[in-house]
Formats: structure tokens, sequence, C-alpha cells
């Protein structure tokens, strides 16, 4: 399209009269923006149709990744960049005088996600299409992302994000592609050919409209799709209040649910997961049809894979469609399904467990309900047969009992593939929480270590790091992540290694300024980054960091000759808007650096600091500047993180407990560089299992506990009333669930070690390039290449580089 930046300034500039009738001159940045915005995406439209136009005419079995959430983040430099013209561009707007940097900053995050789950699910999205996989996206069009954080003295407050609010250049709506998503209404029965046969009638339809992105690979002409379903009103039904009805059917996509681990139960939720997975199925079977005709061997070329239980409805609703429109009869349908659909799990916390009471299913979703009843009877008869008078089993079992549809068991029974996230997770599944699954099925489960697109958390958000890497081992590591482990051979070069160090400060610097700008702080850039950014939850414990920051404080007040590397904690956390507990913390957080921050007896030496509104365009500016990862959930309950892999290849050290990733995060870079403490996963579950934790006992027995705990309740921290109560009551009254009192001696223990190891600066710099140079096994690219081979087998023939 162009092929030089003379050519691309001719057209940016003809392209922004066009669209705006004005003059460059006369343009505004956003005029810019989305001038360039719709350039790149015309720039793109070729590839788009001709690897839309390939995968139509060859046979090649394509993949589905439904999620709920999708959390892209900005696209604008993963665009040109993977179109490798990002120089050409930024080289033509520098003539124009203009930065491509600031031009960046317009583009609103498309925040259509909570964390882990949803960024997982984007990752995978980038090499999918870099590794020339057919995969393609289905989710949802919010109209409005995670909420935007403002903290208002210390608290927490929500305001509704906007990212529409100037249109989304990436997007192209496809209102021809429309399809129709019944709610509400009953169950008929009829008889055809001696044949009894069901529909749903009476019910109350929803348009379902897509909007197409492009997933454009790395240097390679894929392009895949990810669509996402808005809701809009269909066909008015007469006798029902048309206002009701277009108010009722917009909130169908009007926010994401800001809970990421609690099953919120509400009507709303279930709608939007039918409206999802109601629409895509068709969508889905629409191009298969067209393609091959005859969906008996749907599961031959599609996969379709189901992102934590959310979408799990896909399911019955492919076999409705089976059943009642394809007259397949029960168990050719069943066949199809269960070799057609994979699923993953998150999480094993159980009040992330989507149960859906049958009296807010049934009468939403009538027809699909009674598949799913038939899919439970059946599933128990054979339970029943293989386990003859094993009650209990099977009552655990079961996908409807007590009055609820288990979403997890309708997963595994309908699945041919069951995944946890890392290693630890899926062994957690196996042995406790899907054990009895796990007997009946052995060889549905499998393990796929989480991974990140280095693309993105790399080469896109650290320039100065990838041009040092790139300098010293070539350009190889972009297409094969594994080969960072070249960089080992600097381990000895004292030269690399300073300028290693010298990167990191360039990113350091450059963070302390947004710190500036946002918080009105000055950060000492000699001082340890010591950062943890992630959602806001017990688990995860940002409590046992406060209240260490705290006891640095009291040690500081005590012993005027205590020595310490100066540091500086950085927090990015959003708390769910009802999670009570969380916000607390929150508060927490900002009363102890009120405390800290500038307190003539700390000199300096602490910082905390709390950055606003977390999201993946701050991470991107945060995680280049860590020193130090903090990954400290207790034992057994974080997945595996994503989070820590970004900062491992970023050159961060981590400091965790043995949990998810951060294990294999040990196994690749080995004890010597990376900061372990705390309970084993092993160790909390005994304690679950058996008792023996007293919390108040190390209360008691530790000096520096009982100190800092007594100070949430007195008068120290400045702001705190009455608010610190609630989390000293979790930690005494109510024995401290995550172990924070239990782990706070070995944590300190490492804290300690990490700040020491930090005053050799050439020693740290060769831990962090081990770090750096084995965590290619993390790139999202090694991911999928484990689930193409192994859950979709998809790939082979494909255009592989
Ligand atoms: C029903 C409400 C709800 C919503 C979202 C429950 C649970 C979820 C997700 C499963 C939570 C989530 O994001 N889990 C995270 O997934 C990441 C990607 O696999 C992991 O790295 C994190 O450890 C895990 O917490």
């Amino acid at each position: 399209m162009f092929s030089d930046h003379n050519e691309f300034k001719e057209m940016f500039l003809k392209k922004l009269e066009m669209m705006y009738g004005k003059t460059f001159p006369e343009s505004t940045p956003q005029d810019q923006f989305f001038t360039l915005g719709h350039l790149i995406r015309e720039y793109i439209s070729m590839n788009w149709i001709h690897t839309n136009e390939q995968y139509r005419f060859n046979k090649r079995k394509q993949v589905y990744y439904l999620s709920i959430e999708f959390l892209l983040g900005r696209l604008l430099r993963q665009n040109l960049m993977n179109l490798g013209i990002y120089e050409v561009v930024d080289k033509g707007l520098k003539d124009l005088g203009i930065d491509l940097a600031d031009i960046e900053e317009i583009e609103h995050d498309a925040g259509l996600g909570n964390g882990g789950l949803g960024r997982l699910a984007a990752c995978f999205l980038d090499s999918l299409a870099s590794l020339n996989l057919p995969g393609h996206g289905y989710g949802i069009r919010y109209k409005h992302g995670l909420f935007e954080q403002k903290i208002v003295n210390g608290f927490q407050m929500e305001l509704p994000e906007q990212w529409l609010r100037h249109g989304h250049v990436w997007e192209v709506r496809k209102s021809d592609l429309t399809v129709e998503v019944p709610f509400w209404g009953k169950v008929e029965s009829y008889s055809e050919k001696g044949v009894l046969k069901f529909r749903h009638v009476d019910a109350e339809l929803v348009s379902a409209v897509p909007y197409d992105m492009p997933v454009v690979g790395h240097e390679t002409s894929t392009v895949n799709t990810l669509r996402l379903w808005s809701a809009e009103p269909a066909a008015y039904k007469a006798g029902k209040d048309l206002m009701k009805y277009k108010r009722e059917t917009e909130a169908i996509t009007e926010f994401l649910y800001p809970d990421d681990t609690h099953d919120e139960g509400k009507i709303l939720r279930l709608k939007q997961q039918y409206f999802l997975v109601s629409a895509s199925i068709r969508s889905i079977i629409d191009s298969y049809i067209y393609r091959y005709g005859d969906l008996k061997d749907l599961h031959e070329y599609v996969s379709i894979h189901i992102n934590d239980t959310h979408p799990v409805l896909a399911i019955p609703e492919l076999m409705r469609v089976l059943v009642d429109e394809y007259e397949f009869d029960w168990d050719e349908a069943w066949k199809v399904t269960t070799k057609t659909f994979a699923y993953t799990n998150h999480t094993t916390l159980s009040e992330a467990l989507e149960k859906w009471p049958v009296r807010i299913f049934q009468p939403l979703l009538p027809r699909v309900f009674m598949i799913v009843n038939e899919i439970n009877e059946r599933f128990c008869k054979g339970l029943w047969e293989d386990y003859p008078g094993e009650w209990k089993r099977i009552e655990d079992m079961a996908i409807i009992s007590h009055g609820e549809v288990k979403m997890a068991h309708l997963a595994i029974v309908g699945s041919f593939s069951v995944n946890g996230v890392a290693k630890i997770h899926t062994e957690i599944l196996k042995q406790r929480e899907m054990n009895l699954f796990y007997q009946y099925y052995p060889d549905k489960f499998n393990s796929k270590t989480n991974g990140i697109t280095h693309r993105r958390w790399l080469l896109g958000s650290n320039p100065p790091l990838s041009k040092l890497i790139t300098s010293a081992i070539g350009t190889d590591w972009i297409h094969q992540p594994g080969k960072l482990k070249d960089l080992e051979t600097y381990r000895d070069d004292a030269a690399f290694l300073k300028n290693l160090h010298e990167v990191k400060q360039v990113n350091k610097e450059r963070l302390a300024r947004r710190i500036y700008e946002n918080n009105g702080m000055k950060i000492d850039t000699d001082s340890i980054f010591d950062i943890q950014v992630k959602r806001l939850h017990a688990y995860k414990r940002q409590l046992l960091n406060v209240l260490h920051i705290l006891h640095l404080y009291n040690r500081c007040l005590e012993d005027p000759h205590f020595d310490f590397h100066p540091r500086t904690f950085i927090f990015g956390a959003k708390a769910s808007p009802g999670y009570f507990y969380a916000k607390k913390i929150i508060k927490l957080i900002h009363s102890v650096a009120d405390l800290v921050n500038d307190h003539p007896a700390v000199k300096g030496r602490l910082k905390v600091v709390f950055m606003e509104n977390y999201r993946v365009s701050l991470a991107e500016e945060i995680i280049p500047a860590a020193d130090l990862s903090q990954q400290i959930s207790t034992a057994s309950k974080e997945a595996s993180g994503t989070g820590n892999m970004k900062f491992m290849m970023n050159g961060a050290l981590t400091l965790g407990t043995l949990d998810g990733a951060n294990i294999e995060i040990l196994e690749q870079v080995g004890g010597e560089n990376i900061f372990i403490f705390g309970l084993t996963a092993e160790e909390v579950m005994n304690y679950q299992k058996q008792g023996g934790y007293y919390a108040m006992e190390y209360y008691h027995h530790d000096p520096r506990i009982k100190k800092v705990l007594n100070q949430l309740v007195d008068d120290t921290l400045p702001g705190a009333d009455d608010h610190f109560e609630t989390i000293y009551d979790s930690l005494l009254g109510e024995n401290d669930q995550f172990f924070v009192l239990r782990d706070f001696d070995s944590y300190a223990a490492i804290q300690e070690e990490a700040g020491k190891a930090y005053t050799n600066r050439e020693e740290w710099s060769r831990m962090c390039l081990h770090n750096i140079a084995n965590s290619g096994y993390f790139s999202s690219d090694r991911t999928i290449e484990e689930y193409a081979r192994n859950i979709w087998k998809i790939g082979q023939g494909s255009l592989m580089r």
C-alpha cells in the first residue's frame, strides 16, 4: 500500500482531508489518530480478505476460542509492529511534526476483561495469528469495559469506562450477519414423520450484531478475526412495552461484570453467557455449512474452546441445533458435540465455581434447560452402571443437583479435553477439586502452562531492552523466543551487564516521570522498584506486602542505624466494587503511604506509590521498570499467574511463593535466581484439612507482627478511623484464612535477602539476564503450539514459517 515514509505521508494527508474535511494544520491529535487507524485498517484488509478466502476454500480445521472476556488493551502499536511498518509510519509522522508516541496515547484501552483470564485470551489471539494458525475469537462487545478507578481520599471510586465514546477504529460492523437469540417463552412438542420434536415458542428475540476486529499476525499475511457481539432490539413484539424491551435488550451487552472471582448468580450474567454462545454457535455452523455441508464431521474441521465455564452453554446449544434443526438423533449429536469442545479451568477458588439455580435457568432458557437435563440424566445413568450403589459419588458428580446446574460438571462431561493452566494447578484439579471426574475420565485431563505474547510484553513495551537483546543475539528470538537462551553467553560480560542495568534505569526513569505526572511524587530511580500489580484479592495478599512495609517503617524508627537499600513499593490494583475487604486494603495502602512517605526518620528510603486505574497500557509502562516482581499468593490459590511471566521477561526478579507458574519460573531459572518463601501448597492444604494453624500464636510470639497489627487499630495510621478493624479481625478473629501471619517471618527474611542482593549490581544484573534468557518458555507461542498439537490437532499442513 505504501512502500516508504514519503508515500505514507501522502496517503495520510489525503485520508485526513477526506475523513474530516480539514487540512492537516487544522487537525487535532484525535483526528490524526483516527486517520492513522483507518489507514492501517485498510492496509490490513487485503490480507484479511485473503486469509478468510483461504479458510473458506481450503479445508483446514478451524479453532474458535469462546471467551466472555478479551482484555486487548491498545492495538495501534501492536498492529503497526506486526505489520512491520512501525518505523515507516514513525518517520513519516515525524516529518509532519507528529510524535507517534503521542498519537498512541490517544487510543483507549479495549478493557473488555477483568484480569488474567481476559488478558490470556488476548495473548492467545496474537500467538494464533503469528503462528499462522486458523484460530478466531468470539466474545462480547461491552459498551463499557472494566470500570475506571479513581482514588478519592484513599478510597476507590468507580466510573463507567467509555472506550467507545469516540468510536473504535479497529472494528467493522457486520449488520448483514446479525443473528437472533431467543430468551423466555416455552417449549412445544410436536410430531414430525412419527418423530417427537420440540420447538421454542413465544420467545423474546434479541439481535446479536457482530463487530469484527482483525487479528494481525507478526510479519505474516495471516489476519484472523475476533468477532464481538452487540445486543440490539429485534422485531418488536406486540403487547410489550417497547421502551422496556429496548432497555432490557441493550442491557445485555452494556457492562462487563467487574468481578473475577465471585459467581454473581444474576440473571443478566446468564443472559450474557447464552447471548454469546447462541450467536457464536450459529455463526460457526453457518460458516461450516458453507464450506462442508454435512455436520456429522464437524469435529474433524472445528474445535471450539471454552475459556472457563462462562461459555459452557455452547455445549447444550450445539446439541440443540443438531437435534432440533438438523435432525440428528441424540447419540449422533452427542458424539459430534463431545469431540468438538475443549475446556480450560482457570481457578480452584470455590466461590468462583459457577452454579445456576434451576429456577433462574429454566424459565430463561427453556429448551436449553431440557437438553442439560437430558445430558445429566444420561450421564447419571452411565455413572450408576459404572458405580452401582454409590449414591454419594453420583450426587457429587451430577450436572444438576440440589436445584442447581453445575457449569464445571457440564463442561467436563461435554468436552474431550479439560486442562489446567500450570502444572501445580492441573495437579490440584486432578487430585482434589475434580478428582472424581479425573478417576472417571483420566484421559481428558491435561496441563497447559500459560504464556504471554513476547511481542507485546517485550518487543512492544520495552524497546530499549529489545534493542539490547537484538544487538547481542540478533533477531531470531522474535520468531523463536526460545532463542533468548543465547543471552546466556553474556553472563560474564561486564560491559553487557552494565548495559542491561542502564536499560533498566532508562525504564525506571520513564516510570518515575509517569508517577510524577500522575501522583505528583518524586521517586528515587536508584531505589529498588518493588512492584505488585494485579487485581486486588485476599488470596493475592497485597496485605502481606503492606504489613511488611509498615514493619520496615517501624524498624527505621526504632533503629536509626538500620541500613537497607532504598525501596519504592509500587502498587496497582482494582478491587471489585462490591468487595468490601479488598477496598479496605486499598485504603490501607494509602494510609501507610501517607505515614511513610516523607517521614523524616525514613529519610526518603521508603516510598509507597499507588498507581490509579491499573490496566493493560499502564502495565506496559510499569513492568519494564521493575526490579522486583511480587508474586506472593497463598500457595495453591493462584492457578498460574501471567504477570509473573511478564516481569521475568523484562528482567525483574521474582519474589514469590511456590504457587502457580512461579514454580515453573523456579524450574527455568534455578533457586539462585529467584527469591522463594513461605508455605508450600501441600502445607497450606494440610492446615486446611487438619487444622493446627493459630494466627493468634503468631501475634503473641512475634513482636513485629503484634506491633503492625496493633497499628491497624490504634492511631498510628493517618485517616484510619475504624477502617482497618475488619482487616485486624480477619487476621485474628477469623484466624487468617490466607496465612499472612504464618508467612510473615519468611517473607521479611526473603525481602531482606533481596535487598542485600541488589547492592551487588553486577551480580543482580547477571540474575536478571538469566531470567530474561530463560523466559522464552513463557511465550504464549509455546502455549499455543501445545494447544494446537495436543488438543485441537491443528497446524499440520498450515503455512508454518
Ligand atoms: C464467575 C465469576 C468469575 C469470573 C472470572 C470467576 C472466575 C473468573 C476467572 C476464572 C478468574 C481468572 O481470571 N483467573 C485467572 O486466570 C489466569 C489465566 O489462566 C491465571 O493466570 C490466574 O492465576 C487466574 O487467577
